[in-house]
């Protein structure tokens, strides 16, 4: 009878303890409390040094800034590091600011996670669970997919083009008014599994055109659309359950102390070149060979076909606001760059108009030279015409961890900018 009560009463008790421990072979979540952003002035070269042997003793996370002019460099100070590389700083004359006080807190804060009474509310009222309201995990932006192919038939299809790593769907809406032979415009995100924002935009464009298409059916009626919301969906399923800053794919690499590789490395146009890395412990890790990765590989297999027709590249990524052209692997120009910067132009007042400033110029330029990038694939070898990547809000303040309640802002730039580049498409000649 004692024993019974005692291991009732344990049961009641340790409930909710047991709720926090990972079931069996799942991870325990990564931690971030005690985590700092801190925005640092880099002036020298000798700056520039500590800062990057603080990132190789994995003190500290580089955000921003330390391959890009400019001397401002956004750098995550990890748990446990926070007050040592501070003093650090100090002694060594390294001005800095807080940017974020606690990344745990922001993290928390970030995804403000409705309530299954609400989500089952919404799916009966809607016939879907996607909001913009938050972000969502990848079962319910791929069902807010087959509920638009099932819902408008004549308009949307889904078509699984692959599988990642881990065995997820890679799924591809297609939205089109049927019109044969039309040029075709492709659009993805989440190849990056931490920046949030942009499955979020590209699903909200996606609402945009069907759910909308009143205002939108010039968009509609002159283009074929092609959209993968989440190129990783592996990433970015670990970032909701593991760790929120989690940036590559999740396969195994051949050395088995780091996984993943970066999937915006790992495209077959100049592959393995500046601005990405041999060793697979680095965030830019591009892999055994170029499309060595199911995820990259799905892309170009379903494109290649598709040569000729598909005039506009468009991949969303965050953050900091730049809107870029190729090259990205060095400070080249392609030969018909004034074009893509007088549509890139065009498309950043829109979105200027629309809510925010968006710097427009080549990637290697702009922002840093970085090699296997799918902007340069699409542009090098898919023939793309228009191919650019989209870095979304913000500039800093939350960097990655962007609150849910900047989604629908963000996205109406977003919007603002693929009209633009509908538009260009459909006055090609
Ligand atoms: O480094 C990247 O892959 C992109 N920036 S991010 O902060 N989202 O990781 C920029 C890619 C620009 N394109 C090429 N370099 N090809
Ligand atoms: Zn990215």
């Amino acid at each position: 009878m004692r024993a019974w009560y005692l291991a009732a009463a344990c049961l009641a008790a340790c409930a909710h303890l047991l709720l926090l421990l990972p079931a069996a072979g799942q991870e325990a979540r990564v931690s971030y409390q005690g985590a700092q952003l801190l925005r640092l002035a880099v002036l020298s070269e000798e700056d520039r040094r500590l800062v990057e042997a603080l990132e190789g003793d994995g003190d500290v996370q580089i955000w921003s800034g330390l391959h890009q002019n400019g001397s401002e460099v956004d750098a995550l100070a990890l748990p446990g590091s926070a007050e040592r590389v501070k003093e650090l700083l100090e002694s060594s004359n390294v001005t800095y600011s807080v940017v974020i006080e606690d990344l745990e807190d922001a993290i928390r804060s970030e995804n403000p996670v409705p309530s299954e009474e609400e989500m089952q509310e919404l799916e009966g009222r809607k016939g879907h669970r996607m909001t913009w309201y938050s972000y969502h995990r990848m079962a319910e932006v791929h069902g807010y997919l087959e509920y638009l192919a099932q819902t408008y038939p004549k308009l949307c299809s889904v078509q699984a083009i692959g599988t990642s790593g881990q065995g997820r769907p890679l799924k591809v809406l297609k939205i089109s008014s049927g019109k044969p032979n039309s040029r075709a415009i492709w659009v993805d995100g989440g190849i990056h599994a931490r920046e949030w924002i942009s499955p979020a935009v590209v699903t909200y464009i996606i609402n945009e055109l069907v759910e909308n298409y009143e205002s939108h059916s010039d968009a509609v009626q002159a283009v074929d659309w092609y959209i993968l919301p989440i190129v990783n969906p592996d990433g970015y399923e670990y970032t909701h359950t593991t760790n929120r800053l989690w940036r590559k794919n999740r396969r195994s690499n051949a050395d088995s102390r780091c996984m993943g590789v970066d999937l915006n490395r790992n495209f077959g146009y100049k592959w393995g070149g500046k601005g990405s890395s041999r060793d697979p412990c680095t965030e830019i890790y591009a892999g055994q060979y170029g499309f060595s990765e199911p995820e990259t590989s799905a892309i170009s297999g379903f494109l290649t076909p598709k040569i000729g027709t598909v005039k506009a590249y468009v991949t969303f990524h965050s953050y900091g606001q730049y809107f870029l052209y190729p090259w990205g692997y060095d400070r080249v120009l392609p030969p018909d760059y004034k074009e893509l910067d007088r549509v890139a132009r065009k498309a950043t007042q829109a979105m200027q108009a629309a809510g925010s400033y968006y710097t427009a110029g080549s990637s290697a330029t702009t922002l840093y030279p970085a090699s296997g990038g799918s902007d340069d694939w699409a542009k090098g070898v898919a023939k793309v015409k228009y191919a650019y990547t989209i870095e979304l809000r913000d500039k800093g303040r939350y960097g990655f961890i962007l609150p849910a309640n900047y989604i629908i802002p963000t996205a109406k730039e977003g919007l603002a900018a693929i009209k633009i580049i509908a538009q260009e498409v459909a006055r090609l000649k």
